[in-house]
């Protein structure tokens, strides 16, 4: 088919409207329907194609990975890098830290505290892991009563919630900070999160000859009143994967420094019977 022949076709269908439309979504549907048209046409795709392409669509659904799929085409990381020129075409304050994805695994309603918090309530080995830092403004000034929500995976790479061997919340919580715009909290060392190996997110990455592994992160959304709320992630250093990200997710900024303790004056210090690792990170907030 001629595109000419397409686009008739397209205002054909686009023309038989007998009641007021949702005209966004029209113009959005019309528009879509022209590209399928002319996928099927430039890749000659057959009908059984088409067909099993919905049966895929059906599968995704049904296993709950549309968001996972999502940011593993590089869909959500694309809405990251428009938000970032969309801010700096309007000419508002930049420079805070960097925004990645939010993923698909964020929760709500993780326990609340101030200053500080304990994050895994299960018995898991990693290594123990303290991390801290401060919420300021561009020009330093801390950000008291900041709301730093973090949530990350266990050591298996698994998140709570989806995860319904973990406790509820486990290694998810909000944590006000306090007078100094400081944060800190004692948590594990999350492992590097991998697709469901046998999920229809990687078989489609099979077929595209990609692994569907993220490196080590931990994810934090900042907010503060008057202030442009930031959804990020830092990533581990040191991981196989750290700039191989299946999502996309990593970006210069949001790789801190780890710092591995091993000695037992340190550990007494600390008050824990294992090594444990430290990490700073502070968030800085452009105005809103
Ligand atoms: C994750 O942990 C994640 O952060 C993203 C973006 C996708 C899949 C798993
Ligand atoms: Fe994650």
């Amino acid at each position: 088919m001629h595109k000419k022949q397409i686009e008739e076709l397209a205002v054909r269908i686009s023309g038989t409207q007998s009641k007021p439309a949702d005209a966004r979504v029209k113009a959005i549907v019309d528009r879509l329907l022209v590209d399928i048209f002319t996928v099927i046409d430039d890749f000659d795709v057959t009908p059984e194609e088409f067909w099993s392409a919905l049966s895929y669509l059906t599968e995704l659904g049904q296993s709950n990975e549309y968001a996972l799929l999502a940011a593993g085409l590089g869909i959500e990381h694309y809405f990251d890098i428009r938000l970032d020129e969309k801010e700096a075409a309007a000419g508002i304050e930049t420079g805070g830290t960097p925004r990645t994805i939010e993923g698909p695994l964020y929760v709500g309603g993780a326990p609340v505290s101030t200053g500080e918090a304990r994050l895994d309530d299960d018995p898991d080995v990693g290594e123990i892991l303290f991390m801290e830092g401060q919420v300021t403004d561009t020009a330093g000034r801390p950000l008291a009563g900041a709301t730093v929500e973090v949530w990350h995976a266990n050591t298996k790479g698994n998140y709570s919630f989806f995860d319904k061997s973990q406790s509820p919340f486990n290694l998810r919580r909000t944590i006000k900070t306090d007078a100094e715009g400081r944060y800190r909290f004692r948590s594990i060392m999350p492992s590097g999160y991998g697709c469901p190996p046998t999920g229809p997110t990687q078989h489609l990455l099979d077929r595209l000859g990609r692994h569907g592994q993220r490196p080590a992160h931990i994810h934090f959304m900042v907010s503060a009143d008057g202030y442009r709320q930031l959804t990020t992630q830092i990533n581990i250093e040191g991981d196989a994967y750290l700039h191989d990200d299946f999502a996309f997710a990593t970006r210069d900024g949001l790789i801190p420094a780890v710092t591995h303790h091993t000695d037992p004056s340190a550990l007494k210090d600390r008050g824990v019977n294992g090594p444990f690792a430290t990490i700073t990170f502070d968030f800085t907030l452009p105005h809103a």
